[in-house]
């Protein structure tokens, strides 16, 4: 069974979920982040992205870490790309046109959404949202944000989904990272089909339990 070494809140709720989708027995070894730990160091720290360990794994000292057999993948984003090819079916490519178009905008989002979707997200967790300063950070990233989404806009307004007319191994990509940015919530008022596909994608029952998990994990340890 494929080892995913993360934890419900981090970058594994991509896997998490698209496993879930699949139907896909994952084991899950918790590794916390070392930032959410009393003390990450010292032989009673539980594993974490600093741990000697761990590190063999992620030189990055980074999660999420897939171990299937002999392949030990990093980046939560390839990950995905490789379950669905690998056990996916049609959550994954039919052919190399698809494979590629899944490619596209799983990279479209990881280099141009999910930067400004995290520092949104971030102002919201840590409390500067108020804060005149947390006000203008959002703001600027909002700004960054227009540009990929009347892209996602105009492809969504036109499609059901982001790749092949069904819901795939894009959606689940592309869904969790511009969660980031829900954390603002006149976000998508100005992109009303991005925001209805976002909402289907989320109300799937893979992407509830897997929320559901995330929810139950304490955020500091
Ligand atoms: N691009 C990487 C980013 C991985 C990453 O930064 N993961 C965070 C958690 S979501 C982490 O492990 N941080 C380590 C730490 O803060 O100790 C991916 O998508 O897998």
């Amino acid at each position: 069974m494929p080892v995913l070494y993360g934890a419900h809140r981090s970058r594994a709720t991509r896997n998490l979920w698209l496993a879930g989708e699949i139907g896909l027995e994952l084991e899950l070894r918790q590794v916390w982040q070392a930032y959410r730990l009393d003390r990450a160091d010292g032989p009673e720290a539980p594993l974490n992205t600093r741990s000697r360990e761990f590190l063999e794994l992620s030189p990055m000292g980074a999660i999420p870490v897939l171990v299937d057999g002999d392949l030990v993948l990093t980046e939560s984003l390839a990950i995905n790309l490789y379950l669905a090819r690998r056990y996916g079916g049609d959550l994954g490519p039919r052919d190399e046109a698809e494979n590629a178009l899944m490619t596209q905008w799983t990279l479209f989002a990881a280099t141009s959404m999910e930067e400004p979707g995290l520092a949104i997200q971030n102002a919201y967790t840590y409390g500067r949202a108020d804060t005149e300063a947390g006000q203008s950070e959002i703001a600027h990233m909002v700004e960054r944000l227009g540009r990929p989404l009347r892209a996602l806009e105009r492809h969504l307004s036109r499609e059901r989904h982001m790749v092949g007319g069904r819901f795939t191994v894009a959606d689940v990509n592309l869904a969790e990272i511009l969660r980031y940015g829900q954390a603002h919530e006149p976000l998508l008022a100005d992109y009303p089909s991005t925001d209805a596909w976002l909402r289907a994608c989320q109300a799937r029952p893979a992407f509830k339990a897997m929320w559901e998990k995330r929810s139950a994990e304490p955020m500091w340890l």
